[in-house]
């Protein structure tokens, strides 16, 4: 039978375990939106998971949505998370890089010339965002023109270009969690007309072709993508009007391409895997892909131990456990309670609560 424990292969990297760290937000990028010697520290601490996925990291500047989120758009960075990976790999482990474009979730003060963050629609969104003036109402967003996306395509093409060159083991496509992938997918969102609006087909198009460029560019055996079908992330973006068949056509058309896997936040992320009121079929989902199949979402570690015993799943994520708890995996393993979170130094600061986390003696 095969446990959380046992090693697997996702396209072409070798895990350990089926153990992973979930992309977290943690706003300590430096100079440049580099990754500095702290977030070094931090991911090698927890280089015992199967794999981790490196936060969402900008791959544009018009792509940042937080202040002091890092990049890997710029040569600096790629230089700055070398550093990263090389530490990561020493200790044993496997990293990813999450690719991120915010669209509407911005503000023109993190923005180039202090423009308008960019979206699907023109359509306000109620999210809040933290700024250098601290946290602000985000900023209206503009439409993209049909003729911007290639540009914005042609971004995440060299983005996964770049996370390669910094030495990552592959990238994963952030379509998740209100995010500009998202912002096209949904209704709610999106209003355009034309190739990239409209009808299930239309909106998922530069999911699609962002797919598509990023495999092209570096291997559909080192993509991943993450979704978030039925998440509101705290009630700021409304779920599409039929989000069965939106991502079932998604996880569809996914399929074929030969990801490493396929990722997906069951619920409302960060919070309750079961909304009141919301019915989500993800097995129906999973049934449609051929690939590896990861989940997340405040999993206990009864849930996880039996979701991959029982083939529900292959990978199963932990977010928050992985910020306190940097030998994660062998307090599983030996089912050793956790340690405590410091929830005030989840976004920005230092050392404090970020690299300090105790681990048990060997
Ligand atoms: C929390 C704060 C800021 C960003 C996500 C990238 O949820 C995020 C994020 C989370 O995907």
């Amino acid at each position: 039978m095969t446990t959380l424990f046992d090693p697997i292969k996702i396209g072409d990297i070798s895990l350990n375990n089926r153990i992973v760290m979930a992309p977290l937000t943690r706003n300590r990028a430096v100079e440049g939106n580099c990754a500095g010697p702290l977030m070094v520290d931090y991911y090698r601490q927890r280089a015992s998971a199967g794999l981790i996925i490196a936060e969402a990291s900008q791959i544009s500047p018009m792509a940042q949505g937080y202040l002091d989120t890092p990049g890997i758009y710029s040569e600096d960075q790629v230089v700055a998370w070398r550093k990263v990976t090389d530490a990561v790999h020493q200790a044993g482990g496997r990293i990813v890089l999450q690719l991120w474009h915010v669209g509407r979730i911005s503000h023109s003060s993190l923005l180039p010339d202090g423009t308008a963050p960019v979206s699907s629609s023109d359509r306000p969104s109620k999210a809040m965002t933290f700024t250098p003036n601290g946290f602000e109402t985000v900023t209206p967003a503009r439409a993209l023109c049909d003729d911007e996306i290639p540009a914005l395509i042609e971004d995440y093409r060299k983005a996964a270009r770049n996370a390669i060159e910094a030495g990552f083991d592959g990238v994963e496509i952030h379509a998740a969690n209100t995010y500009l992938i998202e912002q096209f997918l949904r209704d709610s969102v999106n209003d355009r007309s034309g190739p990239y609006g409209g009808a299930i087909e239309n909106r998922a198009r530069l999911l699609l072709d962002v797919a598509q460029a990023v495999t092209q560019e570096i291997g559909a055996g080192r993509t991943g993508i993450r979704l978030s079908p039925m998440t509101t992330f705290g009630g700021t973006t409304d779920l599409d009007s039929n989000p069965q068949a939106l991502y079932g056509y998604v996880v569809e058309q996914l399929s074929p391409f030969g990801l490493a896997y396929l990722h997906v936040i069951e619920g409302e992320t960060g919070s309750t895997r079961t909304p009141d009121g919301q019915t989500f079929d993800y097995a129906a989902l999973h049934r449609k892909f051929a690939g590896a199949w990861m989940v997340n979402n405040c999993y206990t570690r009864d849930a996880a131990v039996s979701e991959v015993a029982s083939g529900q799943a292959d990978l199963i994520a932990f977010g928050r456990p992985f910020i306190s708890t940097p030998d994660l995996v062998r307090r599983l393993k030996d089912n050793l309670p956790f340690n405590e979170l410091n929830a005030d130094k989840l976004y920005g600061g230092g050392a404090e609560g970020y690299i300090d986390y105790p681990v048990l003696p060997a």
